[in-house]
């Protein structure tokens, strides 16, 4: 899979593809990392991106002719715009932007970007929280980490991105390791005890009861599709 970046700041990227799980894809040829610099299509001897909103108001706006000409070679792939305009990214989305064979993720900066760049060369919108960061950088990051992990080859064992919690609709439950006490705080005994029907069972239970107090949301599409 190949992942192209539209920003202002290439420089941003470098750090954060070059290490853990992302890192290694990359360096192993699972995943193709490209960097396009809007400013190299800026204008004038500023290399400006940028102007004031028409019918005025505060902030800028991102022109047309940079992001024109940095997105037209990239038509042949998926183009996603990172935006708090967007529809909220979840695990199925990820899934869906993880099979398509090029994906390219446009960040915003200032107040947003001239709408004619988004109806003539996006295809789809994606927020990562109803939050406003300062540009689309770090959602483009988060995009990238999810997705990534999901290709074939990159996480050692399958199973433990196929039966995560997004997938169950149910949060994970606490999990311990050694040792079994610390400072007088212990593990919760069933998993000490060596009967899994037991300890599947408190985990079940565990999921359950965290989802249904902390993600009213997702309990109640969990119990309608339990139901189905
Ligand atoms: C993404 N949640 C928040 C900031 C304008 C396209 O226009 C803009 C884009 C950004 C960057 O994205 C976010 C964001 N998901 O702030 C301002």
């Amino acid at each position: 899979m190949r992942i192209s970046f539209v920003t202002i700041f290439p420089e941003y990227f470098s750090g954060p593809l070059s290490v853990g799980i992302v890192g290694r894809a990359i360096d192993t040829g699972i995943v193709e990392i490209d960097l396009h610099d809007i400013r190299e299509h800026g204008l004038g001897a500023h290399r400006q991106v940028d102007d004031t909103p028409y019918g005025g108001g505060a902030g800028m706006v991102m022109r047309v002719e940079p992001l024109f000409a940095t997105l037209a070679p990239l038509a042949d792939s998926h183009r996603v715009l990172m935006s708090p305009a967007g529809a909220p990214l979840d695990q199925e989305t990820v899934d869906r932007l993880a099979s398509y064979p090029h994906l390219t993720l446009v960040c915003g900066r200032y107040e947003g970007i001239d709408q004619r760049v988004i109806d003539t060369h996006i295809d789809e919108e994606i927020s990562i929280g109803d939050y406003v960061l300062a540009g689309g950088e770090a959602a483009a990051l988060v995009v990238t980490e999810a997705v990534v992990r999901l290709l074939p080859g990159v996480v050692g064992n399958p199973d433990s991105v196929r039966h995560e919690s997004f997938r169950t609709g149910l949060l994970e439950e606490p999990v311990y390791t050694k040792p079994a006490e610390y400072e007088g705080l212990r593990v919760p005994e069933v998993l000490l005890s060596g009967d899994h029907g037991r300890i599947e069972e408190w985990r079940a239970r565990q999921r359950e009861e965290r989802t249904r107090s902390r993600r009213p949301d997702l309990w109640k599409r969990f119990v309608e599709e339990s139901e189905r």
